[in-house]
C-alpha cells in the first residue's frame, strides 16, 4: 500500500500526515516527516484520526426533515426555498453560516455564490468566534489582515510570551517545538493567562492575569520599556505611524503583582528577538481587538517584527480559519483581503462576470455571526444555510440559538454526521464528505498552504462541499459561473482572483498558481503565500508605515447576582462539539465528564466538594457539571469546556452561559469571561452504566456520556427511581440490591451469554470502577457474580486516571515509576512507554513528577 500525503483535519498548526489505506475504512496515520509544519510528529488528536473514520454516526443522504430524498429533490428544494426567499424579501433574507472547517474551495465557491450572485454580504463563518479580532487588529495595524511571522521564528526566538493560548493543549506541535527551542537554546517562555494551565504550569514565568487585563498589562509594559530607553526611535520614524498622544495614553494600572510585572519586564527588555504567540484569550474577548493591538503596539515600538525570531504571531484555530480568510468568508470583507469600495466592488464584478449574469454584486458588508443569528431570530434572515459547524453548540447564549433556528422558515444543514445539535433543527441535510474522504486545500497558521488529500471514495451519497453549493448555484441560474470541473479548477480561479488583491495594494498573492494543472495540483507541496517576512517590504496601507493604535483598558461592572467570572475553553483530546473526537474510545479518556473547574475556597463557600455536582448559571441560562476544585483557578473565577452537546448528555452545555456581548470592532463574542455563579445540586442517587447501546436518558437531573471500546460509558444523576427499563437492552437479566444502602446493580447479557449492559446505582456509597466494568463489556467469562459485587474477585491493580492515551497509561503507573526512582520525562517514558508516542501527555507527566518530588521533600 503506496502512503498518502495529506494534512490532519484538525487544528491549524496544520500538520503533514502520510496515511496508508489498511482497509475499506482504516488506515495507518503517521506524521509526514517532509512536512515544514510538523516534520513528523502529531499529537494525540492527529495520532487517532485513524479512530475516527468510520462510517459510524455518518449523514449519507440527503434527507429532507426526516425523509431520505435523493439530490436532485434536495437540492430542488434548497435552491426553490432560496429563490423564493429572495424573490419575494430580498437578498439579505438569505445566509450562510460557514467555517474554518470548509476547504478553501468550498469556502471560495460559497463566498462567491453568496456575495457575487444572491447579491447579499450575509455569510459568515465561525472564524468570528475565532480569529476575528486577530483579523481587526491586523487590518488595523498593517492595512491587510497578514500574519507577519512563520514557525522557524519560535526556533530563533530568545523570548516566547503566550498571550491566552494554552499551548500544550490546543497546538501541541507548536508546543513540542517550543520545548525542543527551550532544550536546545535556553529560550525563555512566558505564559499570560489567568489559569494555571498545563501550559502555565511549564512556563519560566507564568502572569495569572485577571480576565480581561491584557490591554492595561501591555500597555504598562510598553510604557516600561520606553522608560528603560528600548523603544525603537528609527524604526518608528521610517515604518510605523504613531498618533498623537499615544504615549501619554499608556499609563493606568495593570493589576499584576508587582515582582511578576517587574520579572516580566525583565525578561522583555533583555530578549529582543521575541515572538507573541497569541489566541483565544486574546480574541475572544469584547476588547480582542484591542488586546491584538495592545500586542502589536509592542513590537512595533520595540522594532520587533519582521525579521528572525520577532513578531507578533496570531495563531489559528482551525485546520483552514486562514483560507477562510483568504477568499473572503467573513461578512465584513468581500474576497481575496478586498473590502466593498466603489473600485474593489466593480473590480470584484468583473472578475465574476456577476455584473453580466446577474448584476447582483452585494453593495456592503453582511451580518457579522451574533448579529446573523439574531436578525433569523427576528425573522429578517428567513433561509439560513449553515455549513461545516454547529452553532446550536458553539454560539453564545446558544439557547437564543435554537430559538432563532427554530423559528427559521428554511434551515439547511451541510455536515457529514446524521446527529449533530444543530441538524435537529435543519429541514433539509445535505451529506457532505469528510476529511480522509474530500480533496482541497488548507492554509495554516504561517500561511502555509497544505493539500488533503482523498484515501477513501466517497461513502453513500456523499459529495463534496463545494461541489453541493455549485450544485445549488446551478439550479439556480448561475451555472456558468460555477461550472467547476474539479477542486483544482476551483483553486485556480481563486489563485488568479488574488491578482485583484495586488492591484490594490495588498500582499496575498497567488498568482503564480493560477495556471496549476490537475496533476500539479495534485501533487502540489506545502508552500508558504508571502514567504518568511511578507511585511518586511513596507505595510499594505497609503503610506507604507505601520499604525500603533491607542488603545484603553475595558471597565468591568460587577453584577452582583452573578459575582463570578466564568472562562471556557478546550480539553486536550476533544475537539469542539465531539462530533469526530467523540468517537474515539481513547481520545475519551483523557475527560470522561465536562468539568467546572473552581478554586477551593469558591467551591467551600457553596458547600461543593471534589466530584460532587453543581449548577452555573448566567444571565442566559443554567447547565450541570462535575466539580472539580483546584488552585489552579484565581478565587472568582471558574472554567468549564466547550464541548459537551445534547448529543453527549444534557449536563455541561457550557455555551448556554455566556452572553451575546462581542468586540465592538470586530464583532467576536466575549466567551472568556461571563458573568456566571454556582449553586450545589444534590441528586438523589448516582448512577453509572456500561452499554453497548446509545440510549437517550430522559428525566433525568444530569447524564453525559463517553466512548468506550466496545460501547459507552454514561454517568447518572436523579431524583426518585431509575427508569432501568429505558436505560437497559433486553437480555438475559441479573440484579442485586441493598435497600438500606440504597444500591442497586443490575447486568444484561446478550443471547451468547455476553455482557450487553451493566448498571451501577448507589444512594449514598461508592460506585465500582468505571474501566473495569467498561472493560467487562461484551465479555462471555464477565461472571455476574463479580459485576454484582462491583468489583473482580482479583482485584487489578488500581491504575488511576490515563494519562498517556496513545499506551494507555494511567497516574497510579507513573507514580509508582517515579517512586521507583525514574524522575524524568525520559526515564518515565522508558519505565512505562507513557509520552514516547505522540508526546501529548508529557507536559502532565511533568506535572505528575513534579508532585511526587514535592511529597518527597515533605517531612513523613
Ligand atoms: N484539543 C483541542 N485543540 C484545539 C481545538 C479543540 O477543540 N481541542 N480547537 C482549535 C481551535 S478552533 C482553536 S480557536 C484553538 C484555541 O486554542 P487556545 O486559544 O489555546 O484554547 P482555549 O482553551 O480556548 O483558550 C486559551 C486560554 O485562554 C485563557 N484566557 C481566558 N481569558 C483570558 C484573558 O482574559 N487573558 C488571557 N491572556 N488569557 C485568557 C484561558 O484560560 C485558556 O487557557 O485550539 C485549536 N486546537
Ligand atoms: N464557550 C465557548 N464557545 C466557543 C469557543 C470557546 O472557546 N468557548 N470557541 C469558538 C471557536 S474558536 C470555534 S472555532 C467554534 C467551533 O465550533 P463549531 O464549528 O461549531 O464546532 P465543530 O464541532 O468543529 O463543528 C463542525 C461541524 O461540521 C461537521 N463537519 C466536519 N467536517 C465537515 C466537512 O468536511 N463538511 C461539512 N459540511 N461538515 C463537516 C462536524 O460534524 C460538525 O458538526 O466554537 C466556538 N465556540
Ligand atoms: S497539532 Fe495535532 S491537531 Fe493540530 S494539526 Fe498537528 S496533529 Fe493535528
Ligand atoms: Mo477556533
Amino acid at each position: 500500500m503506496k502512503a498518502i500525503r495529506t494534512t490532519c483535519a484538525y487544528c491549524g498548526v496544520g500538520c503533514g500526515i502520510s496515511a496508508t489505506v489498511t482497509g475499506a475504512r482504516s488506515v495507518k496515520i503517521v506524521g509526514d516527516k517532509d512536512h515544514p509544519a510538523n516534520f513528523g510528529k502529531l499529537c494525540s488528536k492527529g495520532t487517532h484520526l485513524g479512530e475516527t473514520v468510520g462510517l459510524e454516526g455518518r449523514l449519507l443522504h440527503p434527507m429532507i426533515g426526516e425523509k431520505q430524498a435523493n439530490w436532485d429533490e434536495a437540492l430542488g428544494h434548497v435552491a426553490g426555498k432560496m429563490r423564493e426567499c429572495i424573490a419575494e424579501h430580498g437578498p439579505d433574507s438569505v445566509a450562510f453560516y460557514v467555517s474554518g472547517q470548509l476547504l478553501t474551495e468550498d469556502y471560495y465557491v460559497a463566498n462567491k455564490l453568496m456575495k457575487g450572485f444572491v447579491g447579499s454580504g450575509n455569510i459568515d463563518t465561525n472564524s468570528r468566534l475565532c480569529m476575528a479580532s486577530a483579523v481587526a487588529a491586523h487590518n488595523r495595524a498593517f492595512g491587510e489582515d497578514v500574519v507577519p511571522c512563520s514557525y522557524d521564528d519560535l526556533d530563533a526566538a530568545d523570548l516566547i510570551l503566550l498571550v491566552g493560548s494554552n499551548t500544550a493543549w490546543c497546538h501541541p506541535v507548536i508546543w513540542q517545538r517550543i520545548e525542543k527551542a527551550r532544550e536546545q537554546r535556553g529560550t525563555k517562555l512566558v505564559v499570560i493567562d489567568p489559569r494555571r494551565t498545563e501550559t502555565a504550569e511549564q512556563a519560566d514565568l507564568h502572569v495569572p492575569i485577571a480576565p480581561d487585563g491584557d490591554v492595561a498589562l501591555f500597555n504598562a509594559l510598553l510604557a516600561e520599556m520606553q522608560a528603560r530607553g528600548l523603544v525603537d526611535g528609527g524604526y518608528l520614524a521610517n515604518h510605523v505611524d504613531v498618533p498623537e498622544g499615544f504615549w501619554a495614553g499608556l499609563g493606568g494600572d495593570h493589576g499584576v503583582d508587582q515582582a511578576i510585572f517587574a520579572q516580566l519586564a525583565d525578561l522583555v527588555a533583555a530578549h529582543p528577538r521575541m515572538i507573541t504567540l497569541f489566541s483565544q484569550g486574546a480574541n475572544q474577548s469584547t476588547s480582542g481587538t484591542d488586546k491584538g493591538n495592545a500586542v502589536i503596539n509592542l513590537h512595533l515600538a520595540t522594532g520587533r517584527i519582521n525579521h528572525s525570531g520577532a513578531g507578533p504571531f496570531s495563531i489559528t484555530g482551525q485546520p483552514n480559519a486562514m483560507g477562510g480568510r483568504e477568499v473572503g468568508g467573513l461578512a465584513n470583507m468581500l474576497a481575496c483581503h478586498l473590502g466593498f469600495s466603489e473600485s474593489e466592488r466593480a473590480d470584484v464584478a468583473a472578475f465574476w462576470h456577476s455584473s453580466d449574469l446577474a448584476p447582483n454584486l452585494c453593495s456592503g458588508p453582511g451580518l457579522k455571526a451574533v448579529d446573523m443569528f439574531r436578525a433569523v431570530h427576528d425573522g429578517q434572515i428567513k433561509f439560513l444555510w449553515v455549513m461545516a459547524t454547529n452553532p446550536a453548540v458553539s454560539m453564545p447564549d446558544a439557547g437564543f440559538v435554537r430559538e432563532a433556528l427554530a423559528r427559521c422558515p428554511t434551515v439547511v444543514v451541510s455536515d457529514v454526521m446524521a446527529d449533530t445539535d444543530t441538524g435537529r433543527f435543519a429541514h433539509v441535510r445535505l451529506p457532505a464528505l469528510a476529511w480522509a474522504e474530500k480533496d482541497g486545500t488548507v492554509t495554516n497558521s504561517e500561511r502555509r498552504i497544505s493539500r488533503q488529500r482523498a484515501l477513501f471514495s466517497a461513502p453513500g451519497e456523499t459529495r463534496a462541499d463545494w461541489q453541493i453549493v455549485c450544485d445549488v448555484a446551478a439550479l439556480m441560474g448561475w451555472g456558468e459561473a460555477f461550472a467547476f470541473p474539479s477542486a483544482a479548477a476551483v483553486f485556480r480561479e481563486y489563485a488568479a482572483m488574488t491578482a485583484l488583491a495586488g492591484k490594490h495594494g495588498k500582499v496575498l498573492d497567488l498568482t503564480d498558481w493560477a495556471d496549476l494543472s490537475e496533476h500539479g495540483y495534485e501533487t502540489l507541496e506545502p508552500f508558504q503565500w508571502g514567504g518568511e517576512y511578507p511585511l518586511a517590504n513596507g505595510y499594505p496601507t497609503p503610506d507604507g508605515k505601520a499604525r500603533m493604535i491607542a488603545v484603553t483598558a475595558p471597565q468591568v461592572q460587577a453584577d452582583p447576582q452573578f459575582p463570578l467570572r466564568l472562562n471556557t475553553g478546550r480539553y486536550r483530546d476533544q475537539w469542539h462539539t465531539m462530533t469526530r473526537t467523540g468517537l474515539s474510545p481513547t481520545l475519551s479518556q483523557h475527560r470522561r465528564e465536562p468539568l467546572l473547574e473552581a478554586h477551593p475556597e469558591d467551591a467551600a463557600a457553596q458547600g461543593l466538594v471534589e466530584g460532587s455536582l453543581a449548577r452555573l448559571v448566567s444571565p442566559q441560562g443554567s447547565a450541570i457539571f462535575r466539580v472539580n476544585i483546584t488552585t489552579a483557578q484565581r478565587r472568582g473565577e471558574v472554567f468549564v469546556p466547550m464541548h459537551w452537546t445534547d448529543v453527549m448528555g444534557n449536563g455541561g452545555r457550557g455555551n448556554r452561559l455566556p452572553g451575546q456581548g462581542t468586540d465592538p470592532i470586530s464583532g467576536q463574542p466575549g466567551f472568556k469571561n461571563s458573568a456566571a455563579r454556582i449553586e450545589p445540586v444534590k441528586p438523589e442517587w448516582r448512577a453509572f452504566l456500561v452499554t453497548r447501546e446509545m440510549p437517550e436518558p430522559e428525566g433525568l437531573l444530569y447524564w453525559t456520556r463517553a466512548r468506550v471500546a466496545g460501547g459507552w460509558l454514561y454517568e447518572l444523576a436523579g431524583d426518585g427511581l431509575i427508569d432501568a427499563e429505558a436505560l437497559l437492552p433486553a437480555g438475559d437479566r441479573m440484579e442485586a440490591a441493598d435497600h438500606t444502602l440504597g444500591m442497586r446493580r443490575i447486568a444484561v447479557r446478550d443471547g451468547s451469554g455476553d455482557l450487553a449492559a451493566a448498571l451501577f446505582l448507589t444512594r449514598s456509597g461508592h460506585l465500582p470502577k468505571r474501566e473495569w466494568a467498561a472493560a467487562q463489556l461484551g465479555l462471555g467469562e464477565a461472571s455476574a457474580a463479580e459485576l454484582l459485587a462491583g468489583r473482580p474477585s482479583t482485584p487489578a491493580p488500581d491504575r488511576g486516571a490515563i494519562i498517556c492515551v496513545c499506551h494507555g497509561v494511567g497516574e497510579q503507573d507513573i507514580t509508582a515509576a517515579a517512586c521507583d526512582g525514574a524522575l524524568t520525562v525520559e526515564t518515565i517514558g522508558k519505565a512505562t512507554c507513557a509520552g514516547t508516542n505522540c508526546g501529548s501527555c508529557r507536559p502532565a507527566i511533568t506535572r505528575l513528577l513534579e508532585a511526587v518530588r514535592t511529597r518527597e521533600k515533605e517531612p513523613a
